[in-house]
């Protein structure tokens, strides 16, 4: 049996235990959580969070220098930003008309303890900024600054790409590197459907149905705008842009989506993200390692669509109004809020804080869907990759055909 089919097994068994559990007496689901369900689901996470720093440095060393000509390197970068930021503003856009069509809000106010919340406030916009580059590359690997390491990596292989034959052994040195963590990757890999299962059960059973049935609203509308997002933005991109079927996108790209679901984590699924687009996908090496890295930790849709519908959520259980500036705010600010998200499970909701500050919107509202955030994660984490393949694919066919034309 595949691995897709057994961590699609997985994701459906641990749905219906994680229901089960919600029936179940309170103690049998915390005694399973904390002896069972957690302590699997977290060595699965930590195994693939222990891959992430050294592949993401290692793959953009090599995606960086083996794009070879500096120049064409700055025409892959622009044209992935340029594809990055476009399609985080129309996710943001779909995300705030849908929020305003089916008013979420309105579905009545809970009773919030607002206590244990403790906003965090994001660094200024100029500080982040500065910031990408590293005062020590080693602290920044140490600490998991992922836009420190890229940054890092990124000057290490313009002076590969640059210095050629002269560092040829250190280009060896990083290839060699690169297939040892490949070989890592998919040993991982065959313990998903466990980690899969585990944490699907946990995130159910610890959300309740009363949480989920209170959230309905406000998981259908996020729920509808990443569909919406995934299936017209990012379809209308693979159609028109790379001339791809969109259908056969999906397919090829769902074991990398379904193992994003299940670890709520782009930088945890980064490693598969990528050997899925390019062996599935035939999405060029070079390329994928440039932007799939680097997309995993600054484009990320899926949160800029739930940091849009949460915020006019809010806004309609506090009932405040929202003008034409603050929807420019949100949209604004939710595109900064997704590219500092780092790719981790729940970073999203903390970085939110920095869009409702930014309208004026009580930052205790978070408390309102801190609840099923996690089950959201889920599927936002999902798109979040999938925008990244589907640039590297449209990029890399285009490359493709350019050489084929050339040729
Ligand atoms: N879970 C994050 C990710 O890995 C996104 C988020 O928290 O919104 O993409």
């Amino acid at each position: 049996m595949s691995l897709t089919k057994k961590i699609i097994i997985a994701l459906i068994l641990g749905v219906i235990v994680g229901i089960g559990f919600t029936f179940a007496p309170g103690d049998v689901f915390s005694i399973t959580d904390k002896y069972i369900l957690n302590p699997i689901g977290q060595i699965f996470l930590n195994l693939i969070m222990m891959m992430v720093v050294p592949i993401v440095f290692v793959s953009i060393v090599l995606g960086t220098s083996g794009l070879g000509d500096p120049a064409k390197l700055g025409k892959i970068g622009v044209q992935t930003i340029t594809f990055y930021l476009v399609t985080t503003a129309v996710a943001l856009a779909i995300g705030l008309a849908v929020a305003f069509v089916l008013q979420p809000g309105k579905a009545g106010v809970f009773d919030v303890s607002m206590a244990d919340y403790e906003s965090e406030s994001a660094p200024p916009i100029m500080e982040t900024i500065i910031n990408i580059i590293p005062e020590n590359p080693i602290e920044a690997m140490s600490t998991g600054n992922m836009l420190q390491i890229i940054a890092f990596a990124i000057f290490i292989g313009i002076a590969l790409a640059v210095l050629g034959e002269k560092t040829k052994g250190i280009q060896r040195l990083f290839e060699q590197a690169n297939e040892i963590l490949i070989w890592l990757v998919n040993a991982i890999m065959k313990t998903a459907p466990y980690g899969a299962f585990a944490l699907i059960a946990s995130a159910i059973g610890d959300a309740g149905l009363d949480a989920v049935g209170s959230m309905a609203m406000y998981m259908v509308a996020v729920t509808l705008a990443l569909i919406l997002h995934g299936a017209v933005t990012y379809s209308l991109a693979i159609r028109g842009l790379g001339k791809g079927s969109p259908i056969k996108f999906y397919k090829e790209f769902f074991p990398a989506m379904s193992v994003a679901f299940s670890t709520s984590s782009s930088s945890a699924t980064l490693p598969i993200s990528m050997k899925t687009a390019q062996e599935n996908l035939g999405v060029k090496k070079s390329i994928s390692s440039f932007v799939q890295p680097l997309g995993a930790t600054i484009n990320m849709d899926g949160t800029g669509i739930m940091q849009a519908v949460a915020t006019v959520f809010i806004a309609q259980v506090y009932d405040v109004p929202l003008t034409f500036t603050a929807i420019i705010m949100i949209i604004l600010t939710a595109t900064l809020a997704s590219v500092g998200t780092a790719g981790v499970p729940g970073v999203g909701l903390i970085m939110l804080a920095m869009v409702l500050e930014q309208v004026n919107l009580p930052v205790e509202g978070i408390a309102l869907i801190i609840g099923v955030d996690r089950l959201l994660d889920m599927l936002r984490t999902s798109l979040n990759i999938t925008g990244d393949a589907a640039c590297a694919y449209i990029i890399s066919e285009n490359e493709k055909r350019k050489e084929n034309a050339e040729a």
